[in-house]
Order: C-alpha cells, then sequence, then structure tokens
C-alpha cells in the first residue's frame, strides 16, 4: 500500500503508472457510449496498469458485473438504455457487486448530478473532459481502497487455519445453488466429509500434527473440486460440499474419490512418522420434486448418511 501512496509533499511522478509492475492488475469495467472515450478511456487505464474491459450499454454492462465481477466499474451518465446511476443503484443492491467500486464519469453541465451520483450508490466521480492527473490520484485512492476490501472480504470468509470457506460462507452458497438448482431443474448434491477418530489423532500425535491434518486435508479436496463445486469447514474435523450439476451418480464418485484422496495422504508427525487418515462421508442428491426443501434440509440428510458411515464402520461413503 505504502508504494502506490507518494510521500506528503512530493508530487507524485505522472508518467508512472497507478499500479505497481509486480502487483496483482486490477480490472475495470468501462460503461461510456462513445466509441471513441471508450477507446481513449480504455488506453489511458491500461497505461496505468489495469486490465479493461467496456461495453456502450448499461444492461450490458450489469450482465458483465454479475458474470465476471471487475474490481471498479466506472460509467458515464447518459447511456442509450438507461442511466450510469440506475446501474451503480443496481450493483449496490445486489449482494454479488456490491463489492465492485463504483465511479461515475459526469460530463461538464452535469455537475449538478454530483450528490445525486454518490446517493445513487457512486463512491467516487470524475468529471470529463478527464484531467489525466486526476483520473490517476483518483484511481490510486480506488485501488487502495479495493485492496483492503479485498483483504478483509478474504479473511472474514475463511478459515484462518485451512483457509477453507467458512460455515457462514458455505451456508450461503449452499442455500443459493440449492435455489438455483431448484428454479432451473438442475441436479444438485451435498455432502459431509467428517475426519474418523481424530480426536485420538490429536491425543496420539500432538494438536499441532492435527492441524497440519486438517490444512493438508483441505488442500487437497480443493484441489479436486473444481467451481462451481464448493468446500467449506463447517467446524472442527468437519467439512461440507456443495456439488451443483452433480446427479447422485456423479457425486457418488465424487465422494468415492474424496475418501480415496483422504486415505492416501500423507502427513507426518513430529517424528517423521506418517499418520494414518480417514473420513466417512454422508451424501444427499436433490430431490427435483420437493420444492418445499431448503439448503439446510439437504445438509441435515448428509448428516444422516454421515452418522450412518460412522455406524458402518468408517471410512466409507452412505447415502
Ligand atoms: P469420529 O470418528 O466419530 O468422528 O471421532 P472423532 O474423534 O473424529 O470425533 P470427535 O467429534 O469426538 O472429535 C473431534 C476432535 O477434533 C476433537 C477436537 O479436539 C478436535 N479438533 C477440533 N478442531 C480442531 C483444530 O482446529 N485442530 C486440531 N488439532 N484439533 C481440532
Ligand atoms: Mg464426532
Ligand atoms: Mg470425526
Ligand atoms: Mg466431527
Amino acid at each position: 500500500v505504502s508504494e502506490s501512496i507518494p510521500a506528503a509533499g512530493t508530487s507524485p511522478d505522472v508518467s508512472a503508472p497507478v499500479l505497481d509492475a509486480g502487483e496483482d492488475r486490477l480490472h475495470i469495467h468501462i460503461c461510456e457510449a462513445s466509441r471513441v472515450q471508450r477507446a481513449i478511456l480504455c488506453r489511458m487505464l491500461g497505461e496505468a496498469g489495469f486490465e479493461t474491459s467496456a461495453s456502450g450499454h448499461a444492461e450490458d454492462s450489469l450482465k458483465q458485473l454479475v458474470d465476471t465481477p471487475p474490481d471498479i466499474f466506472m460509467t458515464a451518465i447518459e447511456l442509450p438504455d438507461f442511466s450510469g446511476l440506475e446501474s451503480c443503484w443496481l450493483v449496490k443492491a445486489n449482494p454479488e457487486t456490491e463489492h465492485i467500486h463504483t465511479m461515475v464519469l459526469t460530463a461538464s453541465g452535469q455537475e449538478d448530478k454530483l450528490a445525486e451520483s454518490l446517493d445513487s450508490g457512486a463512491d467516487d466521480y470524475l468529471t470529463k473532459p478527464l484531467d489525466p492527473n486526476e483520473l490517476k490520484a483518483r484511481l490510486r485512492a480506488a485501488s487502495r481502497i479495493v485492496r483492503l476490501t479485498q483483504r478483509m472480504r478474504a479473511e472474514a470468509e475463511t478459515d484462518a487455519l485451512t483457509g477453507a470457506y467458512n460455515r457462514r460462507v458455505f451456508m450461503r452458497t449452499l442455500e443459493r445453488e440449492h435455489k438455483k438448482a431448484l428454479d432451473q431443474a438442475l441436479p444438485f448434491s451435498v455432502a459431509m466429509v467428517d475426519l474418523d477418530f481424530f480426536k485420538k489423532i490429536n491425543d496420539t500425535h500432538g494438536h499441532a500434527s492435527g492441524d497440519r491434518v486438517l490444512i493438508e486435508t483441505v488442500r487437497q479436496l480443493k484441489a479436486l473440486l473444481r467451481p462451481p463445486a464448493m468446500l467449506g469447514r463447517l467446524g472442527g474435523e468437519e467439512f461440507a460440499v456443495v456439488l451443483p450439476g452433480q446427479n447422485e451418480q456423479q457425486a457418488r464418485q465424487t465422494c468415492e474419490t474424496l475418501r480415496e484422496t483422504v486415505q492416501a495422504m500423507h502427513v507426518e508427525n513430529d517424528v517423521g512418522q506418517r499418520i494414518a487418515v480417514t473420513a466417512s462421508l454422508g451424501l444427499a442428491v436433490l430431490n427435483p420434486g420437493d420444492l418445499n426443501s431448503t439448503g439446510e434440509h439437504m445438509l441435515a440428510r448428509a448428516d444422516g448418511g454421515l452418522y450412518d458411515a460412522k455406524e458402518g464402520g468408517r471410512n466409507q461413503v452412505c447415502m
């Protein structure tokens, strides 16, 4: 962060890019009706070190914001379909896009729109014609906010030990994907994964070794699960997986692979001995006719399967 803030009293080097070469490039989406203005903005932002995408219509931009959320959304007010201010309002009203930093481009003569822009959900505004120095300074300020927001979101959404999504994010994803599957009549499955005799692993090898088992379990399970599949840590040594698009046969195969992966995992204790680890899994598959069910109901069914897997001798998958 410090490198993007010029020292007090010094004027920033206007020819320097806004983003440092080593940093991940931030992505800015531009909505601007004029093709020429769009091209100029894309070039200026590209030279400043940003990745850009652009569109001339509000509707098209909003679709892109949901499909591939950028870090910053820069929009003109007057557009062929509807107002850029309405776009800002919609971006901030949608939980999936509310974190996007929004900047309104006001044309000269639209100074009266400044307060309205901010009240519509814009985080900042720029006045056309754009002053390159001001544009860069505002982008530096925006980048600081975007990076801080990204870090805080990551910390709020993941478990500090393993980096898996936490229970809150998992439950939110579960309900969203469950609803999507019901609405669109798509296959959907949920699995619970619980390590076997984990208390014994802690007692035998120590808590630090137990922690390493948890970290390695998450690393390997995450590597197997491609989006939209998603893993969460519900607590302790208990995990859950949403499997959007997977029917019973596919979900059983996925669970079997997860089980085998845990069993094949190589984690050593403090004296270099391999720790034997297995997991039990409970699986629930969506019944398309059950329109009253919730993701939480499915998780309870998966928990029932997990109970059976434990009763049946562990290291197995039950539905
Ligand atoms: P079962 O096969 O029936 O699941 O037996 P279990 O021993 O795995 O289940 P139990 O729920 O009795 O024990 C879970 C243990 O997990 C108890 C707790 O101390 C341990 N645990 C929970 N969170 C952590 C953690 O973050 N790190 C470590 N090392 N241990 C943890
Ligand atoms: Mg238990
Ligand atoms: Mg357990
Ligand atoms: Mg448990």
